[in-house]
């Protein structure tokens, strides 16, 4: 996917078992936060996805376009064993299960699941009961389960109807509107995403109007549950609220996240929290590539980099407002949100 323009593939193929053991080890890369693998799997498998033979031997699979030595080798063992070594591992490995279980702890990333494995925790009650926890970690902890379920796309709706309707009332210029996984057509989500706003609005009156009467309401009700630290330095202009939301006729929290967003820049906020991650990736590269910059309030030129690639200015703003436009701009053919998966 590292070329956002290229289209789809068929799903009948020679090489299916490869692909859904590649897809499973990339889905483990994922899970354990490395980013690297999980990009190289991800790339290897729709290389082998748009193949019409069946790839046998590694040399054939390294001859073709991301596919490295390593990503190859494994492809010759899994056509002749019909399986992964190396997966298998990784089901049997304690230090590996332990790490996957803290890394499912709201907010903890690999350094801080490591820190805890070094600290001798071995599971969530050790934690709970030995660790020193932030009130994020705390409330990750206690819904653990909760968070780590999948929520079924009705129910996505029905979390994001409840912040509709309140934003409604409170003003009914407002917009609110389900991202992320749900805007691209899955059928099941991580977490509910939203972007909020109104035309016509500053960025600081949305805020007001978000953090001062919507949340305040919303916890009111006893939909919300919870606000969890979102990072500073990720979001100087205090645009996002991180939570948890539940529903009246139920007792599950689900992660609940807000975007403010105001409408001069809804075209690069919608690309940014439709995602997915890779292909938000994919574009922001092809952007560099083009000498500008693309994140998710707009699309910027002659932005001017030191040696080390780190941006000296902000740039000039060339589009922000128009999803397609952006999409023009970079020279990618259109693609709808549920074709924006890599
Ligand atoms: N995003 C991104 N880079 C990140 C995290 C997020 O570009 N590191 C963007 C793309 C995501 C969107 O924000 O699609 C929403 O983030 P989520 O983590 O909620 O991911 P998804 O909604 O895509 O998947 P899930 O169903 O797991 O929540
Ligand atoms: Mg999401
Ligand atoms: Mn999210």
């Amino acid at each position: 996917c590292m070329d956002p323009s290229s289209g789809g593939y068929s799903a009948k193929n020679p090489n299916a078992r490869t692909i859904q053991v590649l897809e499973e080890m990339g889905r483990y890369y994922d899970q354990i936060q490395d980013q690297w693998r999980t990009l190289a799997y991800r790339k290897g498998v729709t290389t082998l996805k748009k193949q019409t033979v069946k790839i046998t031997t590694s040399k054939q699979a390294a001859a073709l376009p991301f596919i490295g030595q390593r990503l190859a080798d494994k492809i010759e063992e899994i056509v002749l064993t019909n399986r992964l070594r190396k997966l298998d591992n990784t089901k049997e490995d304690p230090l590996d299960s332990v790490l996957r279980l803290f890394l499912g702890v709201y907010g903890a990333g690999v350094v801080q699941a490591n820190n805890w494995i070094q600290a001798g925790h071995q599971t969530l009650d050790d934690l709970q009961t030995h660790a020193k926890l932030t009130e994020s970690q705390k409330v990750g902890i206690e819904h653990y389960t909760d968070f780590n379920t999948r929520i079924p796309r009705a129910e996505v709706e029905r979390h994001g109807a409840v912040v509709i309707n309140a934003l409604k009332k409170i003003d009914d210029k407002f917009q609110a509107t389900i991202m992320g996984s749900y805007r691209r057509g899955a059928k099941d989500s991580g977490d509910i995403d939203m972007i909020l706003t109104c035309p016509g609005i500053s960025l600081s009156t949305l805020r007001t109007v978000i953090f001062d009467s919507l949340v305040p309401h919303l916890y009111k009700t006893g939909f919300l549950k919870v606000s969890l630290a979102t990072s500073r330095s990720n979001d100087p202009a205090g645009t996002k609220w991180h939570g948890a939301s539940c529903l009246p006729d139920s007792t599950i929290w689900r992660r609940m996240d807000f975007l403010v967003v105001p409408e001069e820049e809804m075209g690069a906020a919608l690309i940014y929290f439709t995602g997915n991650d890779i292909f938000n990736r994919s574009m922001r590269l092809l952007a560099r590539k083009k000498h500008m910059r693309l994140n998710q309030r707009g699309l910027y030129k002659d932005t001017r980099r030191g040696r080390r690639g780190e941006k000296l200015n902000e740039g000039v703003l060339v589009e922000s407002s128009s999803e397609k436009k952006i999409f023009e701009v970079l020279g990618v053919p259109w693609r709808e949100p549920e074709e924006r998966i890599c």
